[in-house]
């Protein structure tokens, strides 16, 4: 409640006048059937009076007037109330999501985060709209209607008092039943959800693994299970309608047939009698709206759950604590001191184990070492995408910590292993990278990427659609797409991981030319698993299994590094072989 209680301050007027209004509509609708009983009962049956049955009508339809704009000002303002609170939720868990280091992220996991931005969001809007509407003015009906129902005639009204706890009696015994069907049935919803979202999301793969058929069946049967639910759950609501309607009539029976003797004995007139019978109808239809109201509170309480998880989860990556939170990146000197790393802290191994090297500023430093060895690892904890467990990063001589997020990353370029491209047009793309860049800049920029000839290739140019993701470009343009997106930002650091691997050699030895002449005063850290892209890097890294087994030139790796000349021979050998 506490992290839903400041945005229903901002709404504050709009959480009071909607149920504040749905209870004017209340006051005028129960007045309705006593004035009525009024006017049949004295004006048409005792005193045949015009007058008062005129009089009578005007204060009749003054209710009517103030129950219906009640009502509708009552709407008006809980809906109000409703979209722009959830509204307000929704932007706050989005822009609480941006603030997630990886780590948080990877243990939501994104389609998770995904539902919780739409699907739960909207619950909770629909709650609390109808909360707004209901939580008042059905309980208020009910209290409302005994009373009313009291003042008119107590010996008939005292009928109700019989029946409202026996159908309460019911009611409860079939939500006691159902609700923990609906949790279950939520439950299957969530369930559903995710698997759907992670099937959509990897439709290529799924494809290419010709797994359709499996993963409909799967599909199949998260959906079966959720009908299977939902029905076990409909199966005891639709017995309340049923349940609600008998017990109504057998109390109208009652109520008719009571008050029809004290009719007969002439102790009350036929008007009281309609009135009683419709406050009975007003009061069981606000028992039978209390219930409605349970239940869907139910299916939106897991939903107000996980999203209060979402908001109230802190970033384990902040910079609060950063001593010179203006300090801009300037040289690119970068040393890793002692740098321990692993994802998982409860795993006994670390990923990464005493890293220690440096390189400075406009230097080039190759990272090399078999798949897994760490090189991704290691590089994510420059920009500070994970936080190192012990040992200190240094870039200019300073800790990454004591940067302000903004200011390192900005720093820091990085064309990730895994990278994408979004949807809107190869330039928007590109100015990700830096929004006030001139279109001579973009170009230059593309060039030194080895991507302006195949975008100027395009019908479109710069102006050509990319897919989601980035679907219609080959891998190798995508990844020079990437490389030109990072080098727009002009950083101090620049950090490829991997990136020119769909790339030809002929591409890829172009675009190191370019690096050389363009990004003289940048650091550059290349990741790559051919050696003949590091090949005359200043410095060199061989990783083996989170550790570094190697450091030097490439001549004085290939001197005296068995691990170095291992994958270097392997990698000519092979080549000697295709040619
Ligand atoms: P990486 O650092 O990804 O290894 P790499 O970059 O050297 O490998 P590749 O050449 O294939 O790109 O992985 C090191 C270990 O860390 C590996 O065991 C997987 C694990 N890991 C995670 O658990 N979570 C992650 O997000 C990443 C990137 C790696
Ligand atoms: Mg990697």
């Amino acid at each position: 409640m506490k992290t839903y209680g400041r945005f229903i301050k901002r709404y504050k007027l709009f959480f009071i006048l909607g149920p504040l209004l749905m209870l004017t509509e209340v006051g005028g609708e129960i007045v309705l059937p006593k004035l009525m009983a009024g006017m049949v009962d004295e004006g048409i049956l005792t005193l045949h009076n015009m007058d008062f049955i005129v009089r009578q009508a005007i204060t009749m339809l003054c209710c009517i007037l103030i129950q219906v704009s009640g009502g509708i000002g009552g709407h008006y303002f809980s809906v109000r109330a409703a979209v722009n609170f959830s509204s307000d939720i929704r932007e706050e868990v989005f822009s609480k999501i941006q603030t997630f280091s990886f780590k948080n992220i990877d243990e939501f996991s994104t389609g998770s985060l995904v539902t919780r931005l739409t699907n739960d969001v909207t619950q909770v809007m629909n709650i609390t709209r109808m909360g707004l509407i209901m939580a008042v003015r059905s309980p208020a009906m009910l209290v409302g209607g005994v009373i009313m129902a009291f003042s008119i005639n107590a010996r008939l009204a005292s009928v109700m008092l019989i029946m409202i706890p026996l159908l309460a009696l019911a009611i409860f015994i079939i939500m006691r039943m159902a609700l923990p069907r609906f949790d279950y049935m939520q439950k299957s919803i969530d369930n559903l959800n995710s698997k759907t979202q992670e099937n959509i999301t990897n439709v290529r793969v799924i494809k290419s693994f010709v797994r359709r058929s499996f993963e409909v069946e799967k599909f199949n049967a998260a959906s079966s299970r959720l009908r299977d639910r939902t029905l076990s759950a409909m199966k005891l609501v639709v017995c309340t309608m049923p349940v609600m309607t008998l017990a109504m009539n057998i109390t109208t029976i009652v109520v008719l047939w009571r008050g029809g003797n004290l009719v007969a004995g002439n102790e009350m007139l036929v008007g009281s009698l309609s009135a009683i019978v419709q406050y009975t109808t007003q009061i069981l239809s606000s028992l039978m709206m209390v219930s409605m109201m349970i239940i869907a509170s139910t299916r939106a309480i897991a939903s107000i759950r996980r999203i209060s998880e979402v908001i109230n989860t802190e970033p384990d990556l902040t910079d609060t604590d950063a001593k010179y939170p203006d300090k801009t990146v300037t040289r690119g000197d970068i040393e890793f001191k002692n740098v321990y790393f692993k994802y998982y802290k409860k795993l006994k191994t670390s990923i990464l184990e005493d890293i220690t090297f440096s390189i400075e500023g406009g230097k080039t430093l190759g990272i090399v070492g078999s798949t897994g060895a760490g090189k991704t690892s290691l590089v994510q904890l420059i920009p500070r995408l994970y936080d190192a467990d012990k040992g200190e990063i240094l870039i200019d001589g300073v800790n990454v910590r004591d940067y302000s997020l903004y200011n390192l990353r900005e720093g820091v370029g990085m064309v990730l292993q895994k990278n994408v491209l979004f949807s809107g047009s190869i330039e928007k793309n590109l100015r990700w990278g830096n929004k006030n860049a001139s279109m001579d800049m973009i170009r230059e920029n593309a060039e030194y990427a080895q991507a302006d000839g195949f975008i100027t290739g395009f019908g479109d140019g710069y102006n050509m659609e990319l897919g989601q993701g980035g679907v219609n470009v080959s891998g190798g343009q995508k990844q020079r797409l990437c490389i030109a997106r990072a080098l727009l930002k002009n950083p101090k650091i620049l950090i490829l991981d991997d990136s020119t691997s769909a790339v030809d050699t002929a591409t890829e030895a172009n675009i190191r030319k370019a690096f050389k002449t363009a990004l003289k005063d940048t650091t550059k850290i290349i990741i790559a698993q051919r050696i003949s892209s590091i090949i005359d890097a200043d410095k060199i890294l061989v990783l083996k299994d989170g550790r570094i087994v190697g450091e030097g030139t490439h001549n004085e790796l290939l001197k005296d590094n068995d691990e170095y000349r291992e994958i270097y021979y392997s990698q000519t050998d092979r080549e000697k072989e295709v040619s």
